[in-house]
């Protein structure tokens, strides 16, 4: 039986286990990417680990999602950044230079490699065949010191495509076919693999927009093959020396295959307040519309922003619509300013914006009260545009950028396929890593302003944990329920000051609470639905959470990247063993785990006695996470075993 791509790549880079769907598996990071959010708590857990330089082959830190530097504490993380990358080894791509996941996309990604990043969205990366994988900032830390990274072996999920999509139809309408099919919900463990005829007819950017996306699915990752199309895609980058062929066996086997005709895809759209709530466009066209927002890791490329300015050229934007567009990166900026395109979306009227996340991470451009916001990117969670009443729908830039101009939904198959900007790709893209730091080789001092703290640590799991439920949520809470972005941003390297605001909009008073409680030696625990913690990568929804004293979590379900920083962070995940539990139990029962130490070390059932009954919970943990659990989190795991 032969491999899947993704087999292949994975068996190449096995260090530890056995490569059998279900088994927990080690394997070698190639390459590294943090972004600034993330990325400054990494680097101080990276920096406590003792570790001279990384040892990768390649590590890159973005500046991408803090540029709006509102006060002193961003600009100050970024110089801490700067220096700290210089001293150990790791490329620096400035403010400015663009959002991470596009940038590597250009200048590092390499078909067949592993990337590792601490960014939800890293599995962009597939894009050009590579096994690209997001994960806390604690596990990229360990990974650029050379510690290998540990996932489940993937379930193998088979996107098959044939045809070709037809004009205004694009590579976001084929992941929202999918996010349809798929939902954001039941997909812990596995990857999808697109394979095909249909494949040859997406560009890299294209295949980039689909693996991107892939991570609302809640997979590990998404990855196309590596075909003479990466091959021109890296020659137009002048890496052509980077590429590698990477295809599945022909006899390559899969757990699931869904077969999709590319020719039978039409344009969809996200509704509030979920990526998997998807419709056709064609079913609620014609809808007013307040603002419209193109850019974003998903759709900020070169190829989408040339369709959005043939679209715009020579006409106005409607007056009751506000246009932001930002660019990706540097070289997608820099190349629509040199060949025109860019004044044709400023002599339409949009505004454009630096390319960095900008409005996709809530930082600036919030919707009006209730308004619908009509954006191109991957997230549409409540509250997370700035605005909690604000309606946003995520769509093509092709539809975007029509229905900028008429003021309403438009479905772009209502205009003729021969109005279509077909844009190729060019030659040979602008290639200027002038805003890429590379390390240095003579000792840097390392700057640190007064917003950066230690890193946290817990203290060994006890034996017996007591306290109260803190909180009882629902089903789908993302990680930004938990610890909010946007104006709170600012926070995170600042954990006694971001804590402050974990579950804000849920509950304002949880924090508070939570901290009291602590202080008179009483923990906490969370119960929650199905798929806790979805969404971004952000640790601090883990360590924030630990600051206040949360010991224990108990859901119906996790997702895959939250439920490994809880237990990075010392914060035992139980999963209801029988789901109406979750009924019977309330915010502000008492709740206590006895014996929790062998409970923790051996089986999967874990006991805990709330108002005064007991209930069974599983554990779901390798060997190697339930050590980490017993040493009070990865951190000490880690230093304990270095030593
Ligand atoms: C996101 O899109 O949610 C983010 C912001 O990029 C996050 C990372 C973060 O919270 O810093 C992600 O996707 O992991
Ligand atoms: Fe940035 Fe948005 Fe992409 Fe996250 S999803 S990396 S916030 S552009």
């Amino acid at each position: 039986m032969g491999d899947s791509a993704a087999y292949k790549i994975l068996r190449e880079h096995l260090v530890e286990g056995e490569l059998v769907p279900g088994n927990e598996i080690g394997i070698r990071i190639d390459q590294t990417l943090t972004q600034d959010a993330t990325g400054t708590m990494a680097y101080l857990q990276f920096e406590a680990m003792n570790i001279p330089r990384v040892k990768t082959e390649i590590s890159v830190s973005y500046v991408d999602h803090n540029t709006l530097q509102m006060g002193f504490e961003n600009a100050d993380d970024h110089r801490y950044l700067q220096t700290m990358n210089a001293q150990y080894g790791i490329y620096h791509s400035k403010a400015g230079n663009g959002i991470c996941h596009q940038v590597h996309l250009e200048r590092f990604g390499r078909p067949g490699a592993t990337l590792l990043g601490s960014d939800s969205h890293t599995p962009t990366g597939g894009g050009i065949g590579m096994i690209a994988i997001g994960a806390g900032g604690l596990d990229v830390a360990v990974a650029m010191g050379g510690g290998p990274f540990y996932l489940t072996a993937p379930r193998m999920i088979n996107i098959s495509l044939t045809g070709k999509l037809r004009p205004w139809v694009s590579a976001k309408d084929v992941i929202h076919t999918v996010l349809g099919i798929l939902t954001t919900k039941g997909n812990v463990g596995a990857v999808v693999e697109y394979t095909g005829p249909g494949v040859k007819t997406l560009s890299v950017p294209e295949r980039a927009t689909i693996t991107n996306m892939g991570a609302e699915l809640g997979v590990t990752t998404s990855l196309f093959p590596s075909d003479s199309v990466t091959l021109g895609f890296l020659k137009a980058q002048g890496r052509e020396k980077n590429w590698e062929e990477i295809l599945p066996d022909p006899d390559a086997t899969y757990d699931r295959t869904i077969d999709l005709d590319l020719s039978t895809v039409v344009p969809m759209i996200a509704c509030p307040h979920s990526p998997d709530n998807i419709k056709k466009i064609s079913e609620i066209k014609g809808m007013a519309i307040d603002q419209v927002a193109i850019g974003s890791c998903t759709n900020s490329s070169y190829k989408d922003l040339m369709i959005v300015a043939s679209i715009l050229r020579g006409k106005k934007v409607h007056p009751a619509v506000s246009l932001i567009v930002a660019p990706g990166s540097k070289q997608v900026f820099e190349m629509i300013a040199r060949n025109g395109a860019l004044a044709d979306m400023v002599a339409s009227g949009a505004r454009i914006m630096e390319s960095a996340c900008g409005f996709c991470i809530g930082a600036g451009q919030a919707p009006i009260t209730g308004g619908v916001s009509l954006r191109t990117n991957n997230r549409n969670f409540e509250g997370r545009s700035g605005t909690d009443s604000g309606k946003v729908y995520l769509l093509s830039p092709e539809a975007a950028a029509l229905s900028a101009l008429v003021g309403a939904l438009v479905d772009p198959l209502d205009v003729p396929a021969g109005d279509y900007p077909a844009i190729k790709l060019p030659k040979s893209f602008l290639i200027d890593d002038s805003m890429i730091i590379p390390p240095s080789s003579s000792p840097v001092e390392i700057f640190r302003g007064p917003n950066i703290g230690d890193p946290p640590y817990t203290d060994p799991l006890g034996d017996t944990i007591s306290g109260v439920i803190g909180l009882k949520v629902g089903d789908k809470i993302t990680t930004d329920h938990i610890m909010p972005a946007g104006q709170r941003l600012k926070y995170r390297s600042n954990i006694p000051a971001y804590s402050r605001y974990v579950y804000e909009n849920v509950d304002p008073a949880f924090s508070r609470r939570a901290l009291e409680n602590k202080n008179r030696g009483v923990m906490t625990a969370i119960v929650g639905g199905q798929s806790y913690g979805q969404g971004s990568s952000r640790e601090h929804a883990a360590i924030c959470p630990m600051y206040l004293g949360v010991r224990v979590i108990m859901a119906k379900s996790f997702e895959r990247i939250h439920s490994a920083n809880l237990i990075n962070f010392g914060i035992i995940p139980l999963v209801f063993k029988n789901e109406s539990d979750y009924e019977r139990i309330n915010t502000g029962d008492s709740f206590t785990a006895s014996g929790l130490i062998g409970q923790v070390s051996k089986g999967n059932d874990v006991l805990v006695e709330i108002a005064g009954v007991e209930y069974l919970f599983t554990l779901l943990a390798s060997e190697r996470q339930r050590k980490i659990l017993v040493d009070g989190g990865l951190l000490n795991f880690t230093r304990k075993n270095i030593s």
